[in-house]
């Protein structure tokens, strides 16, 4: 059994002494339990120190201990600062950031006569910029919210507009959450170590996460000798008045990052050192052969390195949370709430002048690059604000609550699924306007996006907003006509090329639909007035016909009365046909097999979505979204299975009333989809995910490969001439969701009687 003990130690940005120790309730990152803690003890009186250490040595070796309902008997033993440090983390519940910004501002909805409107499309397509057109923030003055050419943050943004005054509620990532891509950057830096780089590139693995969104260079500041990245360097947005910070600032930055760069490497070092002495001569041979697993056990040493009797890595990593708590100390105005371990859980703030708000508000969003080093944005979750919003192109108010969450990344085909977090949205919004730019054809991310909203029968909710029109170039595309038949012609042919995948049905009614929903938008990037006189009044119907399209949105439809009728027989080819198309590709990202089209992940990769379940913190990496595929996959081939009743209640006046009907069952089933693809993918195999994550030794990428190849198969396993009993509760899992659809929209399910 493992044996839990407390240190004290000093550290950089504390005044007197911490303690640091392994809670032995609580994960650590990887979803092992003893996640390392350090707490400070208020005290600088080293004598007091090692006694509080003393105490929480006695709960740690006594079990009886460990159980919430011991504080109050604890309180009476034990020193507060000791008691708070340990049960604390017992009692942290699970913190939820959406529930806050509820409580804070609610969210209205159609019965407030409120519209909401989710945007959804590629990082760059143009959405946030939108956004600042529907709500009147000038895009030199204001910047806000912030664009970027290309990367984006993570945080969700929700705009309510509404006359009163301005109100804001800010949440943010959990320390655990930042603990965990703080851990995965100070690793990747040193791997950059060991593979030689220069401090420049160490820095740039610290400094950006290998999933492209998290950026500790905001809070941290950028390496001197780095030209800022193009992408992160947007004009767009530029200060209102140069406010360059001291010099002397500056240089305390600089000082800082190069000490966690110096510690890096000396950490890498050793971890180095100690690899190639257990390796022996076989070292050379290993790193030819099998990488994978030499940067396994480098890993794993890098965790072990002791520095002044701690563990150096967690020391590192446990400095840069403290740097990230200090950007909080300068937040002057606002109400900020903190954990107990001064973790930021929420930030609110209301006042009456804008220009004050929006100064406010910034920096929890901004991007600027001359700020970087003491940005707050990373650690934002999510942003919800209120107020008289409106667009400065019009006297109009719209009653609208605009919605615009992470991009959808570039993805290679149509067939990557949407993350989970913006399906989930789908039901309780309005209208899903996808944002695309006009300037190339549909890409594959925005097909993905038609895909998944028609299988889940919310097209009815869909519109498409394309950007950028301004720049659209060619000689044959001089008139406005053109240029919208050349958009439009897009669109048709995206449909075009989906009618295997969604039906045809389906593909016919978007068909129908869509072109009277699509706006064509450009130059959005500046203030309407800006743009020369016809173009700037062509955008401004564009956005005015958009503004009234949202809020005709929430007027009620009748529901159709007839509804269908299905033999539940076909449901077993539909799940055969989902699981094929889940499992294949996964086999050839896992490089276990071929798929057209799809090719082998990098095993850090794999790695890394592995250590995102087995940690608790998520079910996606990057383009990596095993549950979002399933769910994909299961609502496509239901859907294509549902667009055949053998009979109707009633039957249907036309095509429309029929396909109205069968969407209602599709709405219906994607709502509780996702909750079977989490359990059988994740939650049934937690303990399974966790093994795989911790394989370590000879060939232990391709182990782990093999061991969620396992899980797919026993959470997806293929319906079969001969069934097995795993299959067969699976296909009934299915169905009694499917069936419960169908009751659920008055339709029936029977055996097809054949006459
Ligand atoms: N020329 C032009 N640039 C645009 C237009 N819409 C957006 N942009 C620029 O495209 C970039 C990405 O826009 P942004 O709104 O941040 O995209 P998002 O990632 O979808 O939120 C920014 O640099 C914008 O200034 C447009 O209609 N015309
Ligand atoms: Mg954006």
């Amino acid at each position: 059994m493992t044996t839990y003990v407390a240190s004290k130690s000093r550290t950089q940005n504390r005044p007197g002494w911490s303690i640091s120790f392994r809670h032995p309730l609580r994960n650590d990152t990887k979803g092992k339990i003893g996640l390392k803690m350090r707490r400070g003890l208020g005290t600088n009186d080293e004598q007091v120190a090692e006694e509080l250490v003393a105490e929480m040595n006695e709960i740690l070796a006594d079990e009886s201990w460990w159980n919430a309902a011991k504080r109050g008997e604890a309180t009476t033993r034990f020193h507060k600062t000791i008691v708070d440090a340990f049960f604390d983390e017992i009692q942290a519940g699970r913190f939820s950031p959406e529930s806050v910004r509820e409580t804070e501002i609610p969210m209205p909805g159609a019965e407030e006569g409120y519209s909401r409107v989710q945007f959804v499309g590629t990082t760059g397509a143009g959405k946030t910029s939108l956004v600042r057109q529907l709500i009147g923030t000038d895009p030199d003055e204001d910047r806000f919210p912030s664009t970027a050419p290309a990367k984006t943050t993570i945080a969700d943004l929700e705009v309510v507009q509404a006359e009163g005054e301005f109100r804001a509620v800010v949440t943010f990532f959990s320390e655990f959450q930042i603990q965990a891509y703080v851990e995965e950057c100070v690793m990747a830096a040193t791997v950059a170590v060991f593979d030689e780089g220069t401090d420049a590139k160490i820095a740039d693995r610290l400094l950006n996460h290998s999933d492209q969104k998290f950026r500790l260079s905001y809070v941290l500041g950028t390496w001197p000798d780095a030209s800022p990245d193009e992408d992160e360097f947007s004009f767009d947005d530029r200060p209102q008045a140069a406010a360059p910070e001291e010099s002397g600032a500056r240089d305390k930055y600089v000082e800082r990052l190069h000490s966690f760069v110096g510690r890096i490497k000396s950490l890498a070092k050793a971890a180095d050192t100690r690899l190639r002495k257990e390796l022996g001569a076989e070292f050379e041979n290993f790193l030819k052969n099998d990488r994978a697993t030499v940067e396994s056990w480098f890993e794993e040493f890098v965790c072990e390195i002791d520095s002044n009797e701690v563990e150096a890595f967690f020391d590192l990593t446990h400095d840069i949370m403290d740097e990230i708590r200090l950007r909080f100390d300068s937040i002057q105005e606002g109400a900020l709430v903190r954990t107990r371990s001064e973790w930021p859980e929420s930030w609110t703030f209301s006042c009456g002048g804008r220009d004050e708000f929006i100064k406010q508000v910034r920096w929890f969003s901004s991007n600027y690059w001359p700020e970087f080093g003491r940005l707050l944005t990373p650690i934002v979750q999510g942003i919800r604000v209120k107020g008289p919003l409106f667009p400065s192109f019009d006297s109009i108010k719209p009653r609208l609550v605009l919605i615009d969450g992470q991009g959808l990344g570039h993805t290679p085909d149509s067939s990557t699924s949407v993350p989970t977090d913006i399906t989930r949205r789908f039901a309780s919004v309005d209208v899903i306007l996808l944002v695309d730019n006009a300037q190339q054809p549909m890409l594959a991310a925005s097909q993905s996006v038609l895909r998944t909203v028609a299988a889940s029968g919310y097209h009815h909710k869909l519109a498409a907003a394309f950007t950028h029109f301004d720049l659209i170039k060619g000689d044959n595309l001089r008139s406005l006509e053109d240029k919208r038949a050349h958009v439009m012609g897009s669109v048709t042919q995206a449909i075009a090329s989906l009618r295997d995948i969604i039906g045809a049905p389906v593909a016919r009614a978007v068909e129908q639909s869509l072109p009277n929903r699509c706006l064509l938008l450009g130059g959005i990037d500046r203030r309407n007035e800006k743009l020369p006189a016809k173009p700037a009044e062509f955008v401004r119907n564009q956005m005015r016909a958009l503004i009234t399209l949202c809020e005709a949105a929430i007027e009620p439809i009748a529901p159709p009365d007839s509804a269908p009728i299905y033999d539940p027989t076909g449901i077993g080819f539909a799940v055969r046909e989902a699981v094929t198309k889940f499992i294949g590709p996964w086999n050839a990202r896992l490089g276990l097999a071929s798929y057209s089209g799809v090719p082998r992940e990098h095993y850090n990769r794999i790695k890394a979505l592995n250590r995102r379940i087995a940690g608790d913190m998520g079910v996606e990496y990057d383009s990596l979204r095993p549950v979002a595929d399933l769910v994909a996959r299961l609502s496509e081939s239901i859907s294509l299975f549902l667009d055949k009743p053998i009979a109707w209640t009633r039957t249907p006046a036309d095509d429309a009333e029929a396909e109205a009907s069968i969407s209602q069952v599709r709405r219906n089933i994607a709502g509780n989809i996702h909750e079977i693809a989490l359990r059988r993918l994740v939650e049934q195999h937690l303990s399974e995910w966790r093994k795989a994550h911790e394989m370590k030794g000879r060939g232990s990428a391709l182990d782990r490969s093999i061991a969620m190849k396992h899980i797919y198969e026993a959470a997806a396993p293929l319906p079969d001439t001969v069934m097995t009993e795993q299959a067969s509760r699976f296909v009934m899992d299915v169905r009694r969701l499917i069936e419960a659809a169908i009751k659920e929209a008055g339709g029936k399910v029977q055996l097809e009687v054949l006459t």
